[in-house]
């Protein structure tokens, strides 16, 4: 399959996060992508491409516009404010406080605009954002165009992004704007299956009403894990959307022959809902030695997953996620795609 790629996503590089109890260096690094990029090469899965550049009209559709607005104008607006080092967020409009009124300061809007300190801004961050976008889009359009698989190897990653905020390294959801681009080339329905350790909070976020994109994600239970708020099994969509959107929580230290069950459960509820194609959100931060992740999964397990991806029998475009044990990331990530071209 092809794989695309954008050597731009380095420029979202040196950002700091909150941890409990400390400011660290953020563990979503710019050698996560060429990890897996190298790997991609090493294994032969197929061309490396560039994006194409695209316009901003599809991820207005899943987000937004003033959030879009937001993202590309932030770090203008922090410089401004005499500013360097990394854009964090502090305060938060939790219920209870006024969130239909963007303030005008930086520091207000960074909270308006944010679910957590988790999506922090560097210079290089908008380019970098765009350009995952990018890569997302120049992929769907490799599968509307026909291919059996293309991987978008999305940095920064989306999934915690909602319609308005950004959140968890995410800031546009790069698999939802991908599905929302296959629904606008023809797919009457579409599939977004979530496999990273944690809910993707912002797909469910953004797709929840709808019944025409149904989402599936297979994660740690948000009672003891990040993102906490959102991700639960009672969690099945509203109106339109009503039993399209389906939570597989699972407890930490879960193995694969636990996780795999999940995965099973999941399998059977996209081919009750048979899409024309498929979206996986593929995160590897499943992996036992992830240090943020509290699953078991191991290597071996990676390729198992694309042999079951592929036995369901869809056009399917992989976007990249989470994972950040870095030296396996690679071989974890290409591992999915390898066991899927296998299969
Ligand atoms: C895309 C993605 O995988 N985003 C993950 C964002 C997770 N951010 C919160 C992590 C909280 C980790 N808490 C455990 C602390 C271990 N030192
Ligand atoms: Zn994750």
């Amino acid at each position: 399959m092809q794989t695309v790629y954008s050597p731009r996503h380095a420029g979202h590089d040196g950002n700091t996060e909150l941890q409990p109890g400390a400011i660290v260096p953020a563990f979503e690094l710019p050698r996560r992508a060429e990890i897996v990029r190298a790997r991609v090469e090493a294994v032969g899965l197929g061309p490396i491409r560039e994006p194409d550049t695209h316009d901003l009209t599809i991820a207005a559709r899943v987000h937004a516009p003033d959030y879009l607005d937001f993202l590309a104008g932030v770090w203008g607006r922090w410089q401004a404010a005499g500013r360097d080092g990394t854009a964090m967020p502090f305060v938060w409009p939790r219920p209870g406080l006024r969130a239909d009124v963007p303030p005008d300061d930086i520091d207000g809007l960074l909270g308006f605009y944010a679910m957590d300190a988790g999506a922090t801004f560097v210079a290089g961050t908008w380019d970098a954002v765009k350009v995952s976008h990018d890569v997302a889009l120049t992929a769907a359009g490799l599968v509307a165009g026909g291919a059996r698989a293309a991987f978008a190897l999305c940095r920064p990653p989306g999934h915690h992004a909602g319609a308005r905020f950004a959140g968890g390294y995410c800031y546009i959801n790069n698999a939802s704007v991908a599905a929302e681009s296959l629904r606008l080339a023809g797919a009457g329905r579409v599939s977004i299956l979530d496999i990273d350790y944690h809910h993707g909070n912002g797909t469910q976020d953004i797709f929840y009403a709808r019944g025409d994109v149904q989402v599936v994600s297979v994660h740690a239970d948000p009672m003891v894990e990040y993102p906490y708020f959102l991700g639960h099994a009672d969690e099945r969509g509203t109106g339109a959307g009503l039993g399209a959107n389906l939570n597989l929580p699972l407890p930490h230290g879960t193995d694969f022959a636990r996780w795999i069950d999940a995965l099973a459960v999941a399998a059977e509820a996209i081919r009750r809902f048979a899409p024309d194609v498929l979206v996986v959100s593929v995160g590897v931060d499943t992996y036992h030695g992830d240090p943020i992740s509290q699953f078991r999964l191991d290597t071996p397990d990676y390729p198992v997953i694309g042999a079951r991806l592929a036995a369901l029998g869809l056009p399917t475009l992989f976007v990249m996620e989470g994972g950040y044990a870095v030296e396996a990331i690679g071989e974890n990530a290409v591992g999915v795609l390898t066991g899927f071209e296998g299969a």
